[in-house]
Parts: structure tokens; sequence; C-alpha cells
């Protein structure tokens, strides 16, 4: 149905008649329509990816686009004076994720109905996400995001279930989005809520009671969890995705003529990280609870379960206390222990238990010794899964452990949000790439097409006026469309180093102070929010907050050198800052970083990587050659046994190396204090002299050498737009339909 009939039936009125609002909702109404006569056939093999974080970005648009319909549309409004980026405006983004975990699900999900696989994703419909960032007095403050409208892209569904606490049943309800695919049949994605949410008891900033469960349940991703309520509340959010998850799949399959003996022909689940564990030992209780011997439960449900690791961080990595488990889900405690009777029985090695001698559940170990499928998100992720933080595991299970490198929806991160490089690289190799992204290899035979070379100059530019103009309108702030955009977008933690990037900013800014200007100026973009409890990361947002006020109110150093932190970064912003980017900073401590996905979508837009040998640079490294990226820092084996030796002393670099010397007292000089709070530049400069614990200082000569040479090099258009071309031809291996092939091939085993 064309828009202007629908409109007519809806408003009986014309498309130019109907304001901006009224064609959103009809868009969206028309949208979900068009979805509901798409939906899988449901073959006997089902996928359930569980998730606690789905960082989908609004959907207009891209559903649109995975209908087809986004040019034909576009076209109808422009007809009638309507513009679909203002219609977008009405859209809310949810915050239902926090960073590369989140978006991950969301390509996954994108892509598994794109290639016509059977699988929903499950996760919960949190009221106000993680939380809207607000930036005042140079620091960051919290207030909660609220996304939910009227009519949305939820549909309230007739399922609930009952979910069971220590002394309390609460009901679970579910909503489903449609996950639209590429030119293909749409699933779900499944958001569960507390039917008795109240949001009224959220009071100043995001606080609220934490232990009024029953109204809190699902208002918050990731509620504070810096006191012992806010941990078990966690814990109960955990319970109430999978208990709901797991009577959902169990209902579904016996639908299907599952008799639960055979459950897994019938299932299998990805566990996004230890976040939903909890459904092992909740399906095997529920499959006794139905009938199943305890030692034909351990087995179905370990046929059908998968884990993917996303960290190697000690701190992430989730241990809960017996006592916790106890408060909340007592139900869960025998379940738990026979299954870590089991391990004791078979393994002499403490290692490997799953409970501690502190009285800990360890998530991860449930989740490796009761899956079929351990795997980590790039390959020297995986690597160092099996050869050090996981070594233990991997003698036992070998062929349990795999590697799956990430990928990111190519609908999203460039039929969406670059049109104008869509569009050109359409008109040079067809749209196959657009199925099969490898092709984009095509793009090579155009390394010395001066045509088309500046053609994607041109779109560069385009793309860093248009990101000139949001900055102004949403953030009145002016950058120069002809300098060099240096961006570093991400979670803020200290093993991504901002704190690295700040350094160098200091760097520079007394180098121009000094009088040594660099030829092109340069514009350092920021985005990150920060956890409430993190206060170090809460300190390198004050930094860099405060850097930009000194450096863009300094007329002798603002010509040459400006700093932005964009104000609650979100995949809209992302959608925007990307294409605009000259060089993607992705300089995490070598070892840390698991993947990095964002990495993927600056190269596929045409940016330089500036990085470190982690995560997945490694990869693209590889697929690019030198010449195309610009790598320094200690090597991930250098850092292992650095941190094993226990042989890193900051004091000493800072002690001995002038350079670092003079940037890290910047921190704490007149200049700053005059401007920032003198508590929290003290506490950052304190952690960097005496603890650095993500090694910045070893890595900071080279990584300023390296900036300077890619700020060199940029000066020579010619070959720096080679260099563009060929991060964008090489970007092919990084789309998420080529990883959910090899989640299919090897774990899930789906029909397509
Ligand atoms: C519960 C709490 C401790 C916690 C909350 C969020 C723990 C972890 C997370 C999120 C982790 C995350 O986003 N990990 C990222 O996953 C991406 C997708 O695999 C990787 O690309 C990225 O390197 C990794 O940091």
């Amino acid at each position: 149905m064309k828009l202007s009939e629908f409109v007519k039936a809806e408003y009986g009125k014309s498309i130019s008649e109907c304001t901006n609002e009224e064609l959103y909702y009809a868009l969206l109404t028309l949208t979900k329509k068009m979805a509901s006569g798409k939906q899988h056939g449901n073959s006997k093999k089902k996928l359930y990816y569980i998730s606690a974080e789905f960082l989908i970005g609004k959907l207009l648009s891209n559903n649109l686009i995975n209908l087809g319909i986004y040019d034909e549309v576009k076209e109808e409004l422009a007809q009638n004076g309507k513009d679909i980026c203002e219609i977008e405006e009405f859209e809310n983004e949810p915050s239902l994720g926090n960073g590369g975990l989140g978006r991950l699900a969301a390509c996954f999900i994108d892509s598994i109905a794109t290639l016509g696989l059977n699988g929903d994703g499950v996760g919960l419909n949190y009221h106000f996400g993680l939380f809207r960032q607000i930036f005042e007095n140079n620091m960051q403050t919290t207030v909660p995001d609220p996304w939910l409208t009227e009519k949305s892209w939820l549909t309230k569904m007739d399922v609930t279930y009952d979910i069971k606490f220590k002394g309390m049943t609460v009901k679970s309800r579910m909503y489903d989005i449609d996950v639209i695919g590429y030119n293909n049949t749409s699933n779900k994605l499944h958001l569960f809520d507390v039917e008795s949410v109240d949001e009224s008891i959220v009071e100043d900033g995001i606080n609220f009671n934490k232990e009024d469960i029953k109204k809190n349940l699902t208002l918050f991703l990731y509620p504070d969890d810096s006191d012992e309520a806010g941990r078990i509340l966690r814990i109960y959010q955990q319970y109430f995705m999978v208990s709901s998850a797991a009577q959902l799949i169990l209902d579904e399959c016996v639908a299907k003529g599952c008799n639960l003996h055979d459950l897994s022909d019938y299932v299998v689940i990805q566990i996004n990280d230890t976040h939903p564990t909890m459904v092992i030992p909740e399906l095997i209780r529920l499959l006794v609870e139905r009938g199943l011997e305890m030692d034909e439960a351990i087995e179905a449900v370990t046929k059908s379960c998968a884990y993917t690791n996303h960290t190697i961080l000690a701190e992430a990595l989730e241990k809960w206390p017996i006592y916790y488990l106890k408060k909340a889900v007592p139900q869960l405690m025998p379940i738990i222990e026979v299954l870590d009777d089991k391990v004791r029985r078979k393994y002499h090695n403490q290692a490997v238990y799953i409970i501690d001698g502190e009285e800990r559940v360890h998530m991860a170990h449930i989740d490796i010794h009761y899956s079929s499928s351990v795997n980590g998100v790039a390959s020297l992720h995986t690597e160092i899964l099996k050869n050090n933080e996981l070594h233990h595991f991997y003698e036992i299970y070998p062929e349990k452990f795999n590697n799956k490198t990430n990928g990111i929806t190519f609908r999203r991160w460039l039929l969406h949000c670059n049109p104008q490089l869509t569009e050109l690289i359409t008109s040079l190799i067809g749209d196959g790439f657009k199925k099969d992204a490898t092709q984009l290899e095509k793009l090579l035979d155009y390394k010395n097409d001066e045509k088309v070379l500046k053609q994607i100059l041109e779109i560069k530019s385009a793309k860093k006026m248009e990101l000139k103009k949001a900055l102004m309108e949403k953030q009145n702030v002016t950058i120069n469309e002809n300098s060099i955009f240096d961006i570093q977008i991400k979670r803020l933690h200290e093993y991504k180093r901002q704190q690295l990037n700040a350094l160098y900013v200091i760097h520079k800014y007394l180098e121009i102070k000094a009088g040594k200007k660099p030829s092109t100026p340069i514009t350092v973009i920021f985005g990150a929010k920060a956890a409430p409890a993190y206060i170090i990361a809460q300190d390198i947002i004050h930094l860099i907050l405060c850097l930009q006020q000194l450096i863009n109110n300094d007329p002798e150093v603002s010509p040459y050198l400006n700093v932005v932190m964009v104000e609650n970064y979100n995949v809209t912003w992302a959608e925007k800052l990307i294409p605009a980017c000259d060089i993607s900073e992705q300089i995490s401590l070598a070892s840390k970083e698991a993947s990095g996905t964002g990495n993927m979508k600056f190269m596929l837009n045409g940016a330089l990587t500036l990085g470190t040998e982690d995560g997945a640079n490694v990869e693209i490294h590889e697929l690019v050659g030198d010449d195309n990226i610009y790598i320094f820092g200690d090597s991930s084996d250098t850092v292992v046994e650095r941190y094993a030796q226990g042989s890193y002393h900051a004091a000493k670099y800072y002690n001995e190396n002038a350079a670092i010397k003079e940037a890290v007292d910047f921190i704490t000089g007149e200049e700053l204090k005059a401007i920032g709070d003198k508590d929290r530049l003290e506490r950052l400069f304190n952690e960097l002299v005496s603890k650095d614990w993500f090694m910045t200082f070893p890595d900071f000569d080279e990584y300023v050498k390296t900036r300077e040479q890619a700020y060199a090099d940029y000066e020579n258009r010619e070959e720096w737009v080679q260099k563009m071309l060929v991060n964008i031809a090489k970007a092919g291996y990084f789309s998420s339909d080529r990883t959910i092939e090899e989640y299919n091939r090897d774990i899930w085993k789906l029909e397509d």
C-alpha cells in the first residue's frame, strides 16, 4: 500500500496536510502491518539469542530499508514537501544497551532475519534504558531516558508468565518488536516487562528504592550496583529475564511436538556474556519439574546452550555470592549445587569449580561446563581465552572452544548512515555487495581512478558538513569542516584509554602554545557514557570537558585544535559521527578489548584506524596491510607478561619521560584547576602517576609518533584517499551476515 492511500484512510487527508508526527506514526503502523505479513515460517529448530542488552537504535529507516521501500517512501514524501529525516526526529532511540555487546546483539538479530534463519532475541523492556547523559559544570549527570510512547514498535502480547522469587511472585508480560530481514522474512525481539512496574518511584536523577522489586524490576538497565541492594536487584532482573525466556522456550517447543527429552532438536540458546547464565539452572529446574531425571535434564540443557564470552576483565566476569542467590532465587541453589558437585567429582582443580572458597558462584564456569560451545569474539581474544584466561577449561574441553569474529550489519552502518557512499559503490560494482559484502573488494579496481577517488573525498566532506550541522543544532558548538576529524566513541573505560587520547590533546595544546602549529587543523571528538558508580571514568569525562572549554576558548590554539565531547552518545550519534570520521581511535591496551565493533564501522565508512594490536584491530591490520592502518604500542604478549611479573611502575615513566610528565602535570596545573574540580583532577592525576593500571605511559611516545604520522600522511590527499578506498574494499569480512553464517554452521545448525 502506498503511504498516500494509507494516510488518507487513517487521517482522512493527504501527505502534505499531515504533520511530521502524524507521518511518523503512519509509517510506523504501515511498517508493522507489512512486517506481520512476513513472519518466519517457524521451522523445527529455533535459536533464542538471550541478552541483557539490545542496542537497536531508531527503527523507522532501517525497517523501510529492509522492506525495500525506503527510496520509494522518501520520494513520495519529498514530492509532498516532506523530509524523511525530519520525520525520523519523532522517534525516540531506545537506550536498551550500553555498548558493543548490546549493539552486537542488534546487528545479529538483523542478520539472522536477513539470512532467513529461525531465531528470536529475548531481553528486557527497560522503561528508562541505561540513562540519559547531561553535561553540567563539565561533569556528567544522569537522568532517566524514557523512550516508550503510547504507539510504538512494541506490540503487547497475550503471553504472560509467573516468575517466582523468594516470598513473592511477579507477572512478566511479553512485548514484541518485529525484526525485519533485508529482503526476507521477519523474526521477533521479545522484551519482557514486569506487569507491576511503577515509573513514578524514580526521583531526583536516576534514584529509586532498590528494594521495591515489583515496581523497579524493569526501570533501568544496569542499576547502580555499588551497594548490596543494587547487586541483588541485578539478580532479580537476570532471573526475571531468563525464567521468562525459559518458559517461552519450553512452551514453543512443546507446541511443535517436542517431548522435552529431545529439547536440543528444537532449541538452541545463545547466552550473550554471563548476564543470562541463570537460564541454565532454570531450564534444568523446569525440566525436572516436568518429569525429566536430573541427569537427563542437565544433558538436554547442555546440548542446547552455547556461551559467548565478551571480556577478559576480571571485574566483568560475574561472581554472585550464594547468600544473594538464596535471598532472591533460592530454588536455583540446589541445582547449582548439583552442577558444582559433578564438576568437583570429575575435575580436581579448584580453578574450574562453580562455587569457590568464598561461597561465590562463578557464572562463566556454569556456562562453560554446561554448554556445548564457548566462543570468543575476535581471533586474538579467543586465543587469549584458550591460552590464558580460560586455559584450565580449554584443557578439559578443547572441542567446545571456537572463534566467531564479530561483525556489523551493513544495512545500518552503510546503507542507512551513508547513502551517498552506498550510491557511489553501487554505481561502480552493482548492488551485489548488499547481500554478499565480500564483493566490496571489487572496489580495488578503482584504486587509481582519479574520478572515483575524488568522489570518495567529496562524500567524506559532505558527511563532515552534515555532522557540523548536527553539532550546531543539537549542541550549539561550531567545528571546522576542513579540519581532520579524529574520533573516539565508545563506553568510557580505563582499558579503552580515553585518558591516553586526552594526554595527547594536552601534548598538542602545549606544542601549539609553544608555536608549533599543525598544517591542517584538528578536531578531536569524544563520545562516551560512564557508569554512575565508576568514579575514575567520571573524572576522565571531566578532564575532557575541561580541555574542551580551555582549548576551544583559547584564540591562540582554537584555530588549530578543537575538542568536542558529544552529549548522550548513542546509536543515532554514531550514525552521524562515523561517516564523517577521518581517524578512528581504537587505542585499548593490547589484550583488553575483546573485539571492538566501532573499528569495523569506521573502516567501512572510509576512516583509517589508529590503534593497538588488540581485538579485531589485528584482523583489520591483516586485511588492509601496514600501509593502510596506523598501529602502535606494546603487543598483547608483552602486556600479559608485564601483568604476570607485576613489573609495571607508572611513576618510573612519569619521572623519566619529560613529555609524559609535562602532559600529566597539566591535569593539575593552574589552567585546568581554574576551570575544573580540584578533587576530580587530583584524583585522576594520582591514579595515573601511582597506578596507571592500563599502561598508558609505556605506549605514550609511540602513540604520539604514530598519530603525527597519520596527520602528516593526511596532507597527501591522493594517497590518503587510496588508503580510504582499501579500507572500504576490505571491510566486507566484517559483515555480521558472515559472522552469523559461521554461528549457524558451527553452533546453531538451523535450516534456512
Ligand atoms: C554486568 C556488568 C559487569 C557488565 C555490563 C556490561 C559487564 C559487561 C558489559 C558489556 C560488555 C561489552 O559491551 N563488551 C564488548 O562486547 C563487544 C561485542 O563482542 C566487543 O566488541 C567489545 O570488545 C567488548 O568490550
